[in-house]
């Protein structure tokens, strides 16, 4: 849009650009299912952060309200609300059109990614209503919009104003629009995770979150002065740690580098990447960097120390990162990422960035901590090692069994070949496994049914883990292969189901088994989630036989609730079903196996991370919290019927 336009025009530009994005939304925020919604909060809360990193303000508030919406509040400068092109005030023009972000941001003027600045108008535009207070010049200035059309009355071309103030900051209230929207329920975990996580990459900031929908309220205040120091601690708080938290800093070509690192006794790595405050799901240039750099570093460690002989090949980055819990993040003054989803970083001048910060700064450290480093070299050594027997154990696994399609004959298949069409219904327990078998529709649902509890991949070694039956089974029955660390023979496109269907109890163990089965599949087929083909069986919890008429089944207690209210007055027998295995053949076609009447969750990865957080924390000792997790998450899925 021209600068020089006038109030007319450029206000039919706001509509149409408003129009634009309550069209397609999910060009502006990804989708419109939670994920999308949360997204909301975070392009709120980034004004907040930008303004901060601008030096100014130093605290923000997050309330999820009762009634839905969500405020955002800061102690910043407040959006400005001078009259801006003829008779609009500057706050309308930041809520209202697309490109408000360029005037407003000076070059100093850091942005913390996302939408860089237009983020306010996409909410705006994706709300029922947004109510904007402003504290500037001494007075609380007042905006309302409904589904971005500003609906306050101007005085004189101005905001009103609704008393005085010597304070200074920005409030926005908004609640999103369930006609844009699939789910319109924010998810405190994901927003508080993002929350924390933002307090740790700005030390000099507290964020307060308040979830008033509970009841007594839950509030959590965020404030991190030391930095991603604190971040990996927090990383690294159920390991056993290794090496003590060490933070390295440096800039290079105007590109800011800090970064803070952790070893722990396990094998696995966790690197996590950001540019100016925003977390690359997909890694990018800064991770390559560091990780290249630091391969480099320690290698020649080894070599100088003699722990690896002039004639031995190097170490593996894999092995020198077997341990190693680390944050990466650098400022960029132009970043550039890589694809549609915008989540890997592009700069290439980040990797040199990274690396020569890496290579200069690390030596700093392991030069005066010999001890550290031997134990991370020795981690290295004995990750060589296994990773040499594991590449074994592979080529045996595959070579010896490749061609036995079910090495227990426990598989039942289907007869179609058309993976498109076909479905596995992995069954917990022989008895339901039985009833499953006569029940199912055998041209086109297989059913494996496996015995008690599978082993606990988050927690065995490789071997222990291709050594088991029932994982043994199911690699071979999807016939997809598998990845993990040092490999993958993962291709999905000789999946020979569309469905994996998990099917177990609606209780506690079956919560537990469903979750050992996600924790195999997120830890070695994870785009088997990812592309949606895992999905939870849900049996019904009851069955009511009224004096008259047709017997019916309820899959929730909710559903029982209805049934009690719409029959008060009648009489009926409820039956409870305490395991798949009390239900006959016919019965659990009816309920569980036909595509028709059936329910089923398909599970989602919503962030890594927090998949990850989630298994790691399931697979804990507490039972607790490990069943309300499930429960939680089970919501968060979507139906498909
Ligand atoms: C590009 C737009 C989005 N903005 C400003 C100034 C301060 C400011 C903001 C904000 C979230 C919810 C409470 C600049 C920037 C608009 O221009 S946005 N504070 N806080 C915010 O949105 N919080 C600003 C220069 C001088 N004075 C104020």
């Amino acid at each position: 849009m021209a600068k020089t336009q006038k109030y007319d025009e450029s206000s039919i530009h706001v509509l149409e650009g408003l129009e634009a994005v309550r069209h397609r939304p999910g060009m502006y925020i990804g989708s419109t299912t939670r994920k999308g919604l949360n997204h909301l909060v975070f392009e709120i809360v980034d004004n907040a952060v930008d303004e901060h990193l601008a030096g100014f303000g130093s605290h923000i508030l997050v309330v999820l309200e009762k009634d839905g919406s969500c405020t955002v509040e800061d102690n910043g400068r407040g959006v400005p609300v001078g009259i801006h092109e003829k008779g609009m005030p500057a706050e309308r023009l930041v809520y209202t059109t697309l490109h408000a972000g360029g005037k407003f941001n000076s070059e100093v003027y850091k942005t913390s990614g996302g939408l860089h600045g237009v983020g306010s108008s996409v909410v705006n535009a994706l709300s029922v209503y947004m109510d904007v207070i402003i504290k500037r010049d001494g007075a609380i200035h007042h905006d309302r919009f409904e589904r971005g059309i500003p609906t306050e009355k101007l005085v004189d071309g101005r905001l009103p104003v609704l008393g005085k103030t010597k304070e200074t900051g920005t409030r926005v209230n908004f609640l999103p629009d369930p006609e844009i929207f699939e789910v319109t329920r924010f998810s405190s975990h994901e927003i508080q995770s993002r929350l924390h996580e933002t307090a740790y990459l700005n030390p000099g900031l507290t964020i307060a979150f308040c979830d008033k929908r509970r009841d007594p309220e839950v509030s959590v205040t965020y404030h991190e002065p030391e930095g991603i120091v604190a971040f990996v601690k927090d990383m690294t708080k159920d390991h056993e740690p290794v090496s003590d938290p060490v933070c390295i800093r440096g800039k290079d070509e105007g590109i800011e580098v800090e970064i803070a690192f952790r070893y722990v006794n396990d094998f696995s790595e966790e690197i996590q990447g950001f540019c100016n405050n925003i977390y690359n799901i997909d890694g990018g240039t800064h991770l390559t960097g560091f990780k290249t750099a630091l391969t480099t570093v320690m290698n020649s460690y080894a070599k100088t120390l003699g722990i690896l002989k002039e004639k031995d090949s190097n170490f593996l980055g894999a092995d020198i990162r077997s341990g190693l819990r680390a944050i990466v993040s650098v400022k960029h003054p132009d970043p550039r990422f890589e694809g549609q989803t915008k989540t890997k970083l592009d700069n290439p001048d980040a990797a040199k960035a990274v690396a020569k910060v890496t290579a200069e700064e690390i030596p700093h450290y392991f030069d005066r901590n010999l001890e550290a480093l031997k134990t991370v070299l020795g981690n290295a050594e004995r990750s060589m090692r296994i990773r040499k027997k594991e590449e074994k154990a592979k080529v045996n696994l595959l070579t010896k069994s490749k061609f036995s399609f079910d090495s227990n004959g426990k598989l039942a298949n289907c007869e179609s070949r058309d993976a498109s069409k076909c479905e596995i219904f992995i069954v917990e327990g022989d008895s339901a496994g039985g009833s499953a078998k006569s029940g199912r529709d055998r041209s086109f649902q297989a059913i494996l049914p496996i015995r008690g509890k599978i082993l606990n991949v988050e927690k065995a070694s490789i071997d222990k883990v291709l050594a088991n039956a029932e994982i043994k089974t199911m690699i071979n029955s999807f016939g997809c292969g598998f990845s993990e660390g040092y490999g993958n023979d993962f291709d999905i496109t000789k999946l020979r189901y569309d469905k994996i269907i998990i099917m177990a109890d609606a209780d506690v163990d079956g919560a537990h088994i469903g979750t050992l089965l996600l924790t195999f599949f997120y830890r070695f087929m994870p785009e088997l989630i990812r592309e949606g083909h895992v999905y939870l069986a849900m049996p019904p919890l009851y069955k009511v036989m009224p004096a008259r008429g047709e017997g019916e089944y309820l899959y929730d207690d909710k559903a029982l609730e209805k049934y009690r209210r719409a029959h008060r007055n009648q009489k009926f027998t409820l039956q409870r079903y305490k395991g798949l295995g009390e239900m006959d053949p016919k019965q659990l076609w009816e309920t569980t196996l036909n595509p028709e009447t059936r329910r089923l969750r398909r599970i989602e990865i919503a962030d890594p991370r927090l998949s990850s957080d989630i298994t790691e924390t399931l697979m804990g000792t507490d039972v607790g919290p490990r069943r309300d997790f499930i429960c939680e998450h089970a919501s968060d899925a979507e139906l498909d019927i």
